[in-house]
């Protein structure tokens, strides 16, 4: 049995499964839990690759350690989406957060994850954390000027995940930040969603003073390789706040030095952003 997400109309990635654990149609989208033989467990929703034991730590490290490094003391973090729980568990890796709340659509994805991915969701239950089942969108607008940090873990710009590609969420999102916060969001493959990460970038700068695109390397998502779009109040992001953090940090992928060079853009992809 082999398991396909087709990534364009013409290219897909394939797996070899051990067994399927477990199938459902969410309110909101299709779910599966798949056991494969070179990725381990790994949670697909609506067709998409959305994370796997074995390349879980690069995409949930970068996500989080370069905001949170580059602010110097955030103590209340909201993640939109990431039901799986493996943001939290990297943003209270830093002592300095005293809450963080994940505010996720579908409390499937919430109660699949710690059946199957106990590794990833492990601290959805933390003292610090907060399980808020709901729409982000609305959660941001209600909290004004409440957070250091927002951090959108979207799905892919399909279904549930459409509106948090939005210029109108990314203004709620200012609007939800300290003067001094700062925003990260997951912004696709460079190759296969160019415009998506020009357009995400051109709605980011004209609303925030500060903004970045970095990458990294993540073998599962398509083309390998992904971009995450930064926006930031007052701090630049490129420049770790509290070098004894983030060296602290215990990490697989994630390093001070990593920290810079994340934002060292292909030319193909620096392109992007004029
Ligand atoms: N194409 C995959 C994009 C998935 C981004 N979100 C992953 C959720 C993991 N917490």
């Amino acid at each position: 049995m082999w398991y396909t997400e087709q990534q364009t109309p013409h290219f897909g990635i394939t797996a070899k499964l051990k067994e399927t654990l477990h199938t459902e149609t969410t309110s909101y989208q299709e779910l599966a839990m798949l056991d494969t033989l070179e990725w381990g467990r790994m949670l697909v929703l609506d067709g998409c690759v959305m994370t796997t034991d074995r390349d879980e730590f690069i995409y949930h490290e970068m996500i989080v350690h370069i905001a949170l490094s580059a602010h110097p003391n955030p103590q209340k973090v909201l993640v939109v989406g990431g039901g799986d729980g493996g943001v939290i568990r990297e943003v209270l890796k830093h002592p300095t957060v005293e809450l963080a709340v994940l505010a996720e659509i579908d409390d499937r994805v919430i109660e699949v994850a710690k059946e199957y991915l106990p590794q990833i969701s492990v601290a959805l239950d933390d003292a610090r954390a907060r399980v808020e089942v709901g729409d982000g969108i609305a959660h941001v607008q209600e909290h004004p000027g409440e957070y250091d940090i927002i951090i959108v873990d979207s799905t892919d710009p399909i279904g549930p995940a459409v509106g948090l590609f939005a210029k109108s969420f990314y203004e709620s999102i200012y609007h939800g930040l300290k003067p001094d916060g700062m925003f990260v969001a997951q912004s696709e493959s460079p190759f296969f969603n160019g415009d998506l990460i020009r357009g995400v970038q051109a709605d980011v700068r004209s609303l925030f003073p500060i903004t970045g695109l970095y990458l990294a390397s993540i073998p599962t998502y398509p083309s390998g390789l992904w971009s995450f779009t930064i926006g930031s109040k007052t701090y630049d992001p490129q420049v770790i706040a509290d070098q004894a953090r983030s060296a602290s940090l215990v990490t697989k992928y994630y390093t001070p030095e990593l920290h810079r060079s994340a934002f060292e853009l292909p030319r193909f992809v620096g392109e992007l952003l004029k």
